[in-house]
């Protein structure tokens, strides 16, 4: 841990990044921390529930929320989403607001700029994605969103390529409280491997998996066991809604289940720095977004209606 000494005078905050389904939240925690924390994919709502990621610039410590996206939500697994994207941003000491520059202040971004009022901690706009744009445009996106809303600062960003975001981490570090850290220096994430693991096997779901089906599954760890040869056995639970997803998933033969088993083994081996066991089994839980269970499962409170 580090200490406040002499001159340095250590900061710390939450900073909460919120923004529309696929705008790049969990691409940009990532480039932040400089690690991989958070799961990203093409599909709209990867992320389900908040996650910490914890990046460090010079004597500032800036935890980074990482939120569902903010849409208009239709299923009890929505709704839960939503209202924890919301939360995440009322409890940080910032709000970092994520525009995608290609869609532009589309109905979704008009309907979170409308909602942002409702945020009285200061609010940072991140254009992001500007490699798939034109600047003129990005220009017309920072003079519409500012003459909505009172930004403390603008940045145009990509967090895949690592565009602007040196500045974001200087500024986010400059106006993060001063107080002592929260986390020990090391540290990047606070979610259990447990979790950590869950969500790279459902990542891989959602590379994989089409249409809906990755929307009506979900992962649990059930099973965390270190041998003594030092390798970890690892069983997990994938929960679909109706037999014929279970089929889906498994593939023919099987085959679909078991690439999507090597490639999460490979990704939680790399994580825990160990060989890897996974054991994945499948299971049929009709309506499993109505089961208070998976939420918890999930890190989610259980919308009661
Ligand atoms: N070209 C480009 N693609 C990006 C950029 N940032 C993110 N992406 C891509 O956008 C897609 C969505 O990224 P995510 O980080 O999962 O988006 P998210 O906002 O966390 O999405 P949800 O969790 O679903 O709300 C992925 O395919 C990313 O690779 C960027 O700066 N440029
Ligand atoms: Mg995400």
């Amino acid at each position: 841990m580090r200490h406040t000494s002499g001159s340095e005078q250590t900061r710390c905050g939450f900073v909460a990044l919120i923004g529309a389904p696929n705008a790049g939240k969990s691409t940009l925690v990532n480039a932040l921390v400089g690690a991989k924390v958070a799961i990203v994919s093409h599909k709209v709502q990867t992320t389900r529930a908040l996650l910490r990621g914890i990046a460090t610039q010079g004597s500032a410590q800036i935890v980074m929320i990482d939120t569902p996206g903010i849409f208009a939500p239709k299923r009890r697994l929505d709704r839960a989403m939503v209202t924890n994207a919301w939360t995440g941003a009322h409890d940080a000491d910032i709000a970092g607001v994520l525009i995608d520059a290609e869609r532009g202040l589309d109905e979704e971004a008009d309907r979170l700029l409308a909602q942002l009022a409702a945020i009285t901690q200061p609010k940072v706009l991140l254009i992001n994605k500007i490699d798939l744009v034109e600047k003129p445009a990005l220009l017309a996106i920072a003079q519409a969103a500012n003459a909505r809303v009172a930004f403390a600062a603008t940045f145009m960003i990509s967090a895949l390529t690592g565009d602007g975001i040196a500045d974001v981490k200087r500024w986010l570090a400059e106006h993060v409280p001063a107080g002592p850290w929260h986390y020990p220096e090391d540290q990047i994430t606070d979610a259990p491997l447990r979790q950590l693991a869950a969500e790279i096997t459902r990542e891989k779901l959602y590379l994989r998996l089409h249409q809906e089906l990755p929307y009506q599954s979900t992962v649990e760890t059930d099973q965390w066991q270190e041998r003594k040869d030092g390798s970890t056995r690892i069983e997990q639970t994938i929960y679909v809604e109706r037999e014929g997803q279970r089929k889906i998933v498994l593939g023919k033969g099987g085959a679909t289940i078991k690439a999507i088993g090597a490639q999460a083994r490979r990704e939680i081996a790399e994580m825990i720095e160990a060989p890897v066991h996974l054991f994945l089994f499948v299971k049929v839980r009709e309506r499993w977004g109505d089961d208070p269970e998976r939420y918890r499962g999930m890190g989610l409170e259980f919308p009661k209606d």
